[in-house]
């Protein structure tokens, strides 16, 4: 006889049950490892080496290229921009899916993958030059996309690598300075951090306390950035700070700057496998040419913003497509009252739901990436995409984490840590109430922001 596991013997190995079961199997070792070895600073690396070295095991045989397209998008695309999503899915499932539960756990982020993607081409592939993939806007939200079906963490290391730190560089940099930091943040060799946000000021940068006040050949900077990733190891810290003017300039921090001090913060039930960190500046003094002379005011870093906002707009689609492809199996398999659970009208309505949700959130973010293409995109209607579209993301991961039922809440499914992810995704990068006042001051014409 056999005996009751939450592991269904009857689990079906194809598609994304599959990929789920054998996720699950390595976490199941991997528990088991930890928990012999409670309570040691070594058992989170430990936990890592276990996961990676099922990795194999784990990725063979698992090509599964479907992903839900009720409209028929892939019509729409071209060729190019097929070529970049499938380079990028292959990528996830190959060298990613394996290693997102061990490090999840851990709470790291596999570092090994920074300059992987680098040489991929995934940060910033919007942008032309020696160096970039000169992708088209399109291509981009599809690369984001399959980095976030695997996890929001690994989207945002290439929205912070790329579309922020990257593309203020390019933007904002003399050539002198673009030589001396692009090469080494498109390849991943470098690690970048975009440092906006501050402890007191997050919805309005523009209130920011941070300053850079000039000394002759220097700048010297007083103040302090919250919730920046990875701030604590970039090698180049792109930072927002007021200059004497009280203008909002960008000045590049780099690695072992005297005055400036760093700390991960600890305990984030959301995007744990990015590092997250606070940052002080005290008295840190950085060469004059390392101000950033095209960046003026609050619309510079608010422009690479709009870059990555789009991005995300893209990117959380892949989040809400794994969810449903994994209720939909799930819900398929999973009995209860003699048939499948896949079969109750209620059920049916939340899968639906999430089908009409995660089209529509296709078709306007693939309009918003045309429209980019066209130079015509405005920052409102990035807006409107963004908080659309994570809204619809969390939904679908709220609404699959249900059909799950109590398994939902287990990491054996991907869909809770999606649930958590997304929590983050929709306050960074402005909050979805935020995003709301945006497009309402848009299409009112009256400002309704404090002050
Ligand atoms: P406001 O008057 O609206 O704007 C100041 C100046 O900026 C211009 N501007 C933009 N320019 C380009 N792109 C945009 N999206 C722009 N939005 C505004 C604007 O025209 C103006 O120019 P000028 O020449 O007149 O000075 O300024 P405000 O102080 O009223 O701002 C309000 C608000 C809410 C729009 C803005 O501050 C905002 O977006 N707040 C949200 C903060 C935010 O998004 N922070 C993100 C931090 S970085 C992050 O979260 C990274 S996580 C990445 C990851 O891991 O994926
Ligand atoms: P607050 O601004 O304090 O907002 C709190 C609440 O008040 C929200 O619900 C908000 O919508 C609401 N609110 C605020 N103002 C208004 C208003 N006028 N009307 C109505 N409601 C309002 N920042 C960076 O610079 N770089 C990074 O790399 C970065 N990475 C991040 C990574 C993570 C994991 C997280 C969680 C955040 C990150 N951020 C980063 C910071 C992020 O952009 C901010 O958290 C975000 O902008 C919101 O700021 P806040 O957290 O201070 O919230």
């Amino acid at each position: 006889m056999q005996l009751p596991s939450v592991i269904p013997s009857e689990e079906k190995r194809s598609g994304t049950q599959s990929r789920n079961l054998l996720l699950f199997q390595n976490h199941r070792e991997t528990l088991d490892f930890a928990r012999r070895d409670t309570g040691d600073r070594r058992s989170a690396e430990r936990c890592l080496r276990v996961g990676r070295s099922l990795n194999l095991r784990m990725t063979q045989g698992s090509h599964d290229m479907t992903s839900l397209d009720y409209y028929n998008i892939e019509e729409l695309l071209t060729e190019e921009e097929r070529a970049a999503r499938d380079r990028a899915r292959r990528f996830v499932q190959e060298e990613v899916m394996s290693e997102i539960v061990p490090f999840h756990r851990a709470g790291k982020f596999p570092e090994h993958l920074t300059p992987r993607m680098g040489a991929l081409g995934f940060y910033a592939p919007y942008l032309k030059g020696i160096g970039f993939a000169g992708l088209n806007y399109t291509a981009y939200g599809l690369i984001m996309q399959e980095l976030e079906r695997a996890d929001s963490g690994l989207r945002s290391l290439a929205s912070v690598q790329g579309s922020l730190v990257i593309h203020a560089i390019h933007s904002f940099a003399t050539p002198e300075q673009q030589t001396r930091w692009l090469p080494g943040l498109v390849s991943g060799k470098l690690i970048g951090c975009f440092a906006l946000t501050e402890h007191g000021h997050g919805s309005d940068p523009g209130g920011m306390e941070t300053r850079a006040k000039r000394d002759g050949d220097h700048y010297i900077l007083n103040g302090s950035k919250c919730w920046i990733g990875n701030a604590s190891i970039a090698d180049v810290k792109v930072v927002w700070a007021k200059d004497d003017d009280g203008r909002v300039g960008g000045f590049v921090v780099e690695k072992d700057a005297p005055g400036f001090r760093a700390q991960d913060i600890e305990g984030k039930f959301s995007l744990r496998m990015s590092r997250t960190s606070e940052c002080w500046f005290e008295d840190c003094r950085i060469p004059a040419e390392n101000r950033l002379p095209n960046a003026s005011g609050l619309g510079a870093p608010l422009s690479c913003l709009s870059h990555a906002r789009a991005g995300i707009a893209w990117g959380v689609i892949g989040a809400a497509i794994d969810c449903y492809e994994t209720a939909l199996a799930y819900s398929k398999s999973r009995e209860q009252f003699g048939r499948p659970i896949a079969g109750f009208q209620l059920v049916q309505q939340k899968l639906v739901w999430m089908t009409q949700e995660i089209t529509k959130a296709q078709l306007l973010a693939l309009r918003l990436t045309r429209m980019m293409e066209m130079g015509s995109a405005r920052p409102a209607q990035i807006s409107l995409a963004k908080r659309n579209n994570v809204w619809m993301a969390l939904e679908c991961a709220r609404k699959a984490r249900d059909i799950l039922g109590a398994a939902g809440i287990t990491d054996r499914y991907p869909v809770i840590r999606h649930v958590m992810n997304l929590e983050t995704v929709s306050t960074y990068e402005g909050t979805h109430d935020i995003h709301t006042l945006i497009v309402g001051r848009d299409i009112t014409g009256i400002n309704a922001f404090g002050g």
